[in-house]
């Protein structure tokens, strides 16, 4: 039997580069194990990952707990599909309702899809509840908006590399400003067909754009006035990410409709969700949606265990801690920097806006020179970085991290 030779970055990168399809631009770095806040690369460096993979990572790399509930169900029962009953799914379905405050939870594999499976539960509310007449219904979207990949969510994406030669696209949706009022009730009023407005809480992939003081609260206030279902997409923003529980618990806010992926799971199995009450879940009937995969007995040991840490851990008051320190230490040194002009963010989910074009590859090269200092991050769109470290993080470690991007930056003071 070949002896597994240590291949080095360079020859598992050209792996990816004969083998794989050209989807991703990757920062040349090549991961072999993660723990907590820390990932070692093929040579043994470790980083600091301030990516989180996304945010899904929030519990830390390779919690115990998370690792511990996959290895126990992987060794029972792996999947029954839903032809039959399996004993894992009603538990995870009553833990995860009471957990978030819902009647019903319908569950699925990726953000992408429960962002799908909310479209459809909209529009099937839209039609049955509200009675609009079918096919007529629309649903209103922002403006810079990141729900996913799949063709329905790239038809209401403005992003031209998301989009271009991946026509004809899906119609019923109605794009407007984000942040803005004045823009949701103008699309509310005179349309009698708008079934839901589907937002995210922050807009992550666009650049961590938090919106005004007030703006859910509002906007879930003209919803309820135009009889539209507040749709949240807290895929990138939940648990426990930006400070709180959810992203819309800042507002004190309850969407009629919630998305959940990424760290429901930890990072350590694909698991995401629609959660809603009875008077919209209860338009689904057997034979409407469904997934292979959905709701699987590794999924629910796994999401129940990751769920558990994020109360257990209280790692929503430790975001909101370190993301205040973050960014108060990251202003401080904005005040003298010429490279960073401001950070944003809430909880620790952060992104610095670097003082140059945004088709420089300035933040690509700080996130070069970050990674050599020990700490992985990558650009969103052009000049804006995200940081994005595991919730697991100690004030210790995070004033380590801000002194490696601080040092970094000045590196690229002009
Ligand atoms: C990529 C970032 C992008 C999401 C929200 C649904 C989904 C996502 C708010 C879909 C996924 C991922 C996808 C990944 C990069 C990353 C991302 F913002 F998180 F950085 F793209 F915007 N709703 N976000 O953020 O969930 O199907 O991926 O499980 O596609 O490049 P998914």
């Amino acid at each position: 039997m070949a002896i597994l030779e240590q291949q080095t970055s360079q020859q598992l990168i050209e792996l990816e580069n004969e083998y794989g399809a050209h989807n991703y631009h990757p920062l040349p770095v090549v991961l072999s194990r993660g723990e907590g806040v820390h990932v070692w690369d093929v040579d043994g460096k470790q980083y600091y990952d301030f990516l989180s993979a996304y945010s899904a990572v929030n519990q830390g790399h390779c919690h115990p707990k998370i690792v511990n509930a996959m290895v126990q169900q992987a060794q029972t029962l792996t999947l029954t599909s839903r032809a039959f009953h399996n004993d894992m799914l009603g538990k995870y379905e009553k833990f995860a309702c009471e957990f978030f405050g819902f009647d019903k939870l319908l569950p699925m594999n990726t953000g992408a899809e429960a962002v799908e499976t909310a479209l459809k539960l909209c529009r099937k509310w839209a039609y049955e509840v509200k009675g609009i007449d079918e096919n007529k219904a629309e649903i209103i979207v922002c403006e810079n908006n990141f729900h996913g990949r799949t063709t329905t969510i790239i038809s209401f994406s403005n992003d031209p590399v998301a989009r271009k030669n991946f026509g004809p696209f899906t119609n019923g949706f109605i794009k407007i400003a984000y942040d803005n009022l004045e823009a949701l009730e103008a699309a509310l009023q005179n349309n009698p067909n708008i079934g839901g407005f589907l937002v995210e809480p922050i807009q992550g992939e666009a650049g961590v754009y938090v919106p005004s003081k007030g703006y859910l609260t509002k906007a879930k206030a003209l919803c309820e006035q135009y009889n539209v279902l507040f749709i949240a997409d807290e895929v990138q923003t939940g648990i426990a990410r930006t400070g709180k529980l959810l992203a819309v618990n800042h507002e004190n806010v309850t969407p009629d409709i919630l998305i959940l992926g990424k760290a429901i799971s930890g990072g350590v199995y694909p698991v995401s969700a629609v959660l809603a009450n009875d008077a919209i879940m209860d338009v689904i009937k057997p034979g409407n949606h469904g997934s292979t995969f959905g709701g699987n007995p590794i999924a629910a040991a796994v999401a129940m265990a990751a769920l558990e840490v994020v109360r257990d851990e209280k790692l929503a008051e430790n975001a909101e801690t370190l993301g205040t320190i973050f960014r108060s230490e990251l202003n401080k040194y904005i005040e003298t920097s010429n490279i960073a002009s401001l950070v944003r963010g809430k909880g620790l989910l952060n992104a610095i806006l670097v003082n140059d074009e945004e088709d420089s590859d300035t933040a690509w090269n700080i996130c070069l020179a970050l990674r050599d200092n020990g700490l992985l991050a990558k650009p969103t769109h052009g000049n804006i970085i995200r940081f994005a470290p595991p919730l697991v993080m100690n004030e210790e470690q995070l004033l380590d991290c801000v002194n490696i991007i601080i040092k970094t930056l000045m590196q690229f003071e002009k």
